[in-house]
């Protein structure tokens, strides 16, 4: 029995359709494994090695694709980016040209309120002073989205390069005088006067140390001298001898105005405007005039004549170069509609009540700063 029992135990295994222990069924497999490995692998027939190469090709033009769609996706994107970038960049230069204008119409809006103060100031008194409403230093007026400064400065506050020259095309002596010391108060050789004598004249006969048209066209490039009145300040620029620097230095008390016959405001100039127009009057007597003037402004020729201590009978030629009231007036105005700023500086002249721009020019930041104070 116990041998009957052991050879259908062996029997079991191997019968057709019945299942193999786990065991037994993993050690059959191996043997297959290890008979068909070690079993010489048969020569791959025609076909299948053509059906292999078919499928190498296949992988490698599935690569190629990948490539190149990776390099389109690449393109799309750089030119999404800079189709992007450019949409950004005119976006923020439509805006800022936006800003700009409306910046710009504001400050013609301030040179307009100034005008309208300048036109009412003819009908508070016949003088001009800085006691006057258009002198006074407003805060800046909101205006929509921006804010808009400005200031009124007197023209007729300084020398008037053009009063050198006569209508007639010769200098005028007194003024020439006037402008030698107010050089040499501004540390300046009043010999600088020669080449801008010689600009304004109708001559071509150089001043001593001018210069005429000869040497304008000996430079790179030639140019001819004016040999008339200044049309504006940045005019000087051309005058032999006239550097940045030195008109720097001028700036303040300098100006270029179309009428030759403009006096100087007495009651507006600066100090050393006043000490080159009166060289006669002690430092002194003129610093008390320029001390009072806000409060006491003077009236006339005789109430000028008696604060600076002139005999009333005695003829006083610097008196018939003096006024007390002005008709050129300078309006500075800076607009500023975030981020943008615009300056603006107009020169107006006032007859009777009509106030009449005659220049205008867009202003720096500095420059409108600097009439402001
Ligand atoms: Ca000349
Ligand atoms: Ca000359």
């Amino acid at each position: 029995m116990r041998h009957q029992s052991r050879l259908k135990l062996f029997i079991m295994p191997i019968r057709y359709g019945s299942p193999l222990p786990l065991r037994e069924r993993d050690r059959v497999r191996g043997c297959s494994a290890v008979s068909q490995s070690v079993r010489p692998s048969p020569q791959p027939s025609p076909v299948l090695r053509e059906r292999e190469k078919n499928r190498e090709g296949f992988t490698q033009e599935r690569g190629a694709a990948l490539v190149t769609v990776l390099l389109a996706v690449t393109l799309l994107t750089v030119v999404v980016v800079e189709f992007t970038y450019s949409a950004q960049v005119d976006h923020h230069l439509t805006y800022n040209a936006l800003k700009a204008l409306q910046a710009t119409c504001l400050a013609r809006s301030g040179v307009n309120l100034a005008m309208l103060a300048l036109k009412k100031d003819t009908q508070n008194s016949g003088i001009d002073s800085l006691g006057d409403d258009w002198a006074r230093a407003l805060p800046p007026l909101p205006a929509g989205e921006g804010v808009v400064l400005v200031r009124v400065s007197d023209e007729q506050s300084k020398l008037n390069l053009n009063a050198l020259r006569n209508t007639s095309g010769t200098i005028n002596g007194r003024w020439r005088e006037v402008a030698a010391r107010l050089f040499a108060l501004r540390d300046l050789d009043p010999g600088l006067l020669d080449p801008l004598l010689d600009w304004l004249d109708g001559d071509d006969f150089p001043e001593p140390r001018g210069a005429e048209q000869t040497h304008y066209l000996s430079l790179t490039p030639p140019y001819t001298p004016r040999n008339g009145p200044l049309l504006t300040l940045g005019e000087l620029g051309l005058i032999e001898g006239f550097t940045p620097a030195i008109r720097a230095r001028l700036d303040e008390v300098i100006t270029v105005l179309p009428n030759n016959n403009s006096k100087i405001n007495v009651n507006t100039a600066p100090l050393e405007v006043l000490a080159a127009l009166f060289p006669s009057v002690d430092q002194g007597t003129l610093e008390r005039f320029f001390r009072s003037r806000v409060e006491t402004p003077a009236h006339g020729p005789n109430d000028l004549r008696e604060r600076l201590g002139f005999d009333p009978r005695a003829p006083v030629d610097a008196l018939n170069l003096a006024d007390v009231r002005s008709e050129f007036f300078a309006i500075h105005a800076l607009a500023t509609v975030a981020p943008i700023s615009q300056g603006l500086t107009v020169i107006v002249q006032r007859r009777a009540a009509a106030v009449t721009p005659i220049y205008w020019h867009p202003a720096s930041l500095l420059s409108v700063s600097e009439g402001t104070t």
